[in-house]
């Protein structure tokens, strides 16, 4: 904290007095120039004449391109990320194909010679075949601008075999095309096919479908050319947020899917078996399925907003009973295929603050049949009138059973501990969860709200801003900001890919269609240079100062009309989850490379020595080291010589609270005198104490 104070305060001050760079001419990256721009949009301005838009027919289409099991993929698609692709792409390629993992049956994995994969490279455009061509190496093109996860999972449908929604044998009895307002030779684009040779596989049709044109598709002018029957649905029509349910259920029925990878279980309590879940009997107390708490909450979470006494959580009652009684509930048995795992649960707490819930997990292997129990997190905090979000890693490969635990502490209760909408997955869990209460308030204010600081795990420091505009857009604003481990990280920041997720809160995580941007830093942009160089002095809620790099900013993130569409605001509360994942092994991803000669790499690399478990590659010739980095920690420096944890940076783990601020506060006023010698000590090694006037 101290160290992280004085970093903060000295870099701004430096900048303050010693400033030099003309900071202000530093332009921001808008990454969508504040328009919702959809593939068709994308592809129309590169002037590419693609069937319906974003589909590369081989020849004539046949009449049953959907039907028949040639065009189907096996479930496990070899693909090559071709070195084409802009970073940010790759990234989200990859994370597009952890969406079908978790939802789907299909899974994909690097080309290994097999004699059908899909080429994923950067052409003009964002378009896709329809179904597996059966001709070795198929192309799917992910342009510029097309890296959006949306998008890929749109063109990547395609390759599977599903043709645009609207083009279904049954859409006129659900969209009316306007004719009149399409532009002129682009009539095509609005063909629909019998029904032999689209199989709509007895789904109805779907105006979430991530496959549907959007109102505007190929217009000559401002009216739209698809209106839909049922009005509702005009400003639902072409999301490109993710899956919807019936996209999935297709993709199922098409590749007879029956379990997906990652997905493990979702339990919302609404019925009464729990989803299998038990009641230990070696504790003393139970945990009951109830609709409300008299002192909160007031209804579950599943239907909050929705309906009152409607849906059930779990509760556990600490207003009764004797301290340290416990009421342990455990799921039911599961299998893990992956090692690694994200709980996600609701969680109210209107005990006192001396109540704990534990999540431990119980594993069960050959050496321990009756399972051996382990302690992962434990919760405690002040009693809050709300839902709460947490989120716990497991990392667990043998089979187990996850079990919360309530124990009941020494203050005084007048209520107990809930929990609901329980999610676990064998996906990785987001690093940053950033709670915006009070919503609508937010929305009416039309100011920048920031989040606290956050850190990636490689130490970077960074800020996201949301603006509610007039039309109640949301814009997204990521910064880089000044941080405890600037001075031993690499400048520019280099290949991080920052993604930030609005959370839609629908109870199954299989379901959810949640909004997200990604984007990575690109070390020849001087936006995602050192902020404290090319940075402004900006100010957290209590007064301490620090440098906030520039913006990179997504001017239209999500539209007032999608944030209605789904369940992204709960109890006037929204949540944005934030990664930062390092993507920079992602450079060369293509087989069979030859940028890397293997001999020399390694006695090159050998000489070099990097330290504690880095891995030593090539870049134009001279050897870099790639840091090991843990949940919680991680090496930095030119061989990994330096070890940073979040010990070291206080900030990131309690930063989801406002009260950090107050305490920081505190700390900055005990510490100034500290803080002026140690500038004034700095400013003397710079030869600079004649400007000193702190
Ligand atoms: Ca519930
Ligand atoms: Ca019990
Ligand atoms: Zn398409």
């Amino acid at each position: 904290m101290d160290l992280w104070l004085f970093y903060v305060l000295l870099s701004g001050v430096i900048l303050q007095i010693v400033c030099c760079l003309p900071v202000q001419e530093l332009q921001e990256r808008n990454e969508d120039s504040g328009i919702d721009q959809d593939i068709f949009d994308i592809n129309e301005a590169l002037g590419l004449n693609l069937f319906e838009g974003d589909i590369k027919l081989d020849e004539r289409p046949e009449r049953n391109s959907i039907i028949g099991n040639e065009y189907r993929w096996p479930h496990t698609i070899p693909y090559v990320l071709e070195d084409s692709l802009d970073m940010n792409a790759k990234g989200l390629i990859l994370n597009a194909f952890e969406q079908y993992r978790l939802k789907s049956c299909i899974d994909f994995k690097p080309w290994e010679g097999e004699a059908n994969y899909i080429s994923v490279f950067k052409g003009s455009g964002c378009w896709s075949s329809v179904g597996n061509r059966r001709k070795g190496r198929q192309e799917l093109s992910i342009g510029a601008n097309c890296d959006r996860i949306g998008t890929i999972e749109h063109e990547f449908l395609h390759a599977l075999g599903f043709w645009h929604e609207q083009s279904r044998s049954d859409r006129d009895d659900y969209v009316t095309i306007m004719r009149d307002r399409i532009q002129e030779g682009k009539e095509g684009n609005f063909n629909k096919y019998d029904d032999k040779r689209s199989d709509f596989l007895n789904v109805p049709y779907d105006y979430n479908s991530v496959m549907h044109y959007s109102k505007n598709a190929f217009r000559n002018g401002t009216e739209p050319t698809i209106v839909t029957n049922i009005p509702a649905f005009i400003d639902v029509i072409g999301q490109r947020m993710d899956f919807s349910e019936y996209d999935i259920r297709k993709l199922s029925r098409l590749y007879n899917c029956t379990s997906s990878l990652s997905f493990m279980e979702t339990c919302s309590f609404e019925f009464e078996n729990v989803c299998g879940m038990i009641q230990s009997t070696e504790d003393n107390a139970d945990w009951q399925r109830i609709t409300q708490v008299p002192s909160g909450p007031q209804t579950d979470h599943t239907y909050v907003g929705i309906c009152q006494e409607t849906g059930y959580l779990m509760h556990f009652n600490t207003s009764a009973g004797s301290v340290s009684d416990r009421a342990v509930l455990e799921s039911r048995f599961l299998y893990p295929k992956r090692g690694f795992q994200c709980l996600q649960f609701y969680y109210y707490n209107s005990g006192s603050e001396s109540d704990q819930l534990n999540v431990l997990v119980k594993e069960y292997t050959d050496a321990s049949p009756n399972g051996t129990q382990r302690l992962v997190k434990t919760i405690q905090g002040s009693p809050a009138g709300y839902w709460e979000l947490h989120h716990v890693s497991l990392n667990v490969a043998s089979k187990f059973r996850v079990v919360f635990e309530g124990i009941k502490g020494p203050d005084g209760s007048n209520g107990g501990l809930s929990i609901d909408d329980i999610n676990l997955s064998e996906t990785q869990c987001p690093h940053h969860v950033w709670h915006i209460r009070n919503f609508t308030q937010v929305v009416s204010s039309a100011t920048t709200q920031y989040s606290p600081p956050f850190y990636s795990p490689k130490g970077y420091a960074f800020q996201i801003g949301l603006l509610p505009t007039s039309s109640f857009n949301l814009h997204i604003h990521l910064h880089l900001i000044s941080g405890a481990n600037d001075d031993r990280l690499q400048w520019p920041c280099a290949w991080q890919q920052a993604t930030v997720l609005l959370l839609d809160q629908h109870p199954d995580i299989r379901q959810r269609m949640s909004n997200q941007r990604s984007i990575t830093t690109d070390p020849s942009q001087l936006v995602y240079d050192r902020p404290d160089n090319v940075g402004m002095v900006a100010t957290f809620p209590n007064g301490t100062e620090f440098m906030r790099g520039p913006a990179t900013e997504f001017s239209s993130f999500i539209t007032q009309q999608r944030l209605e569409s789904r369940e992204f605001v709960k109890e006037d509360s929204i949540f944005i989850l934030t990664t930062v994942e390092d993507i920079s092994h992602l450079i060369s991803t293509q087989p069979n490379s030859t940028a890397v000669t293997p001999t020399t790499a390694t006695s090159v690399c050998e000489a070099y020595g990097c330290q504690n478990g880095g891995i030593c590659i090539l870049e134009e010739g001279k050897p870099v080291c790639r840091c090991p980095v843990g949940a919680d920690w991680w090496y930095v420096g030119e061989k990994c010589e330096q070890k940073g944890s979040t010990q070291d940076t206080v900030v990131i783990a309690v930063a989801s609270s406002l009260s950090i601020f107050a305490v920081m506060l505190i700390i900055t006023i005990v510490t100034t005198s500290c803080i002026k010698k140690k500038y004034r000590k700095k400013m003397e090694s710079l030869g600079l104490q004649n400007k000193t006037p702190l």
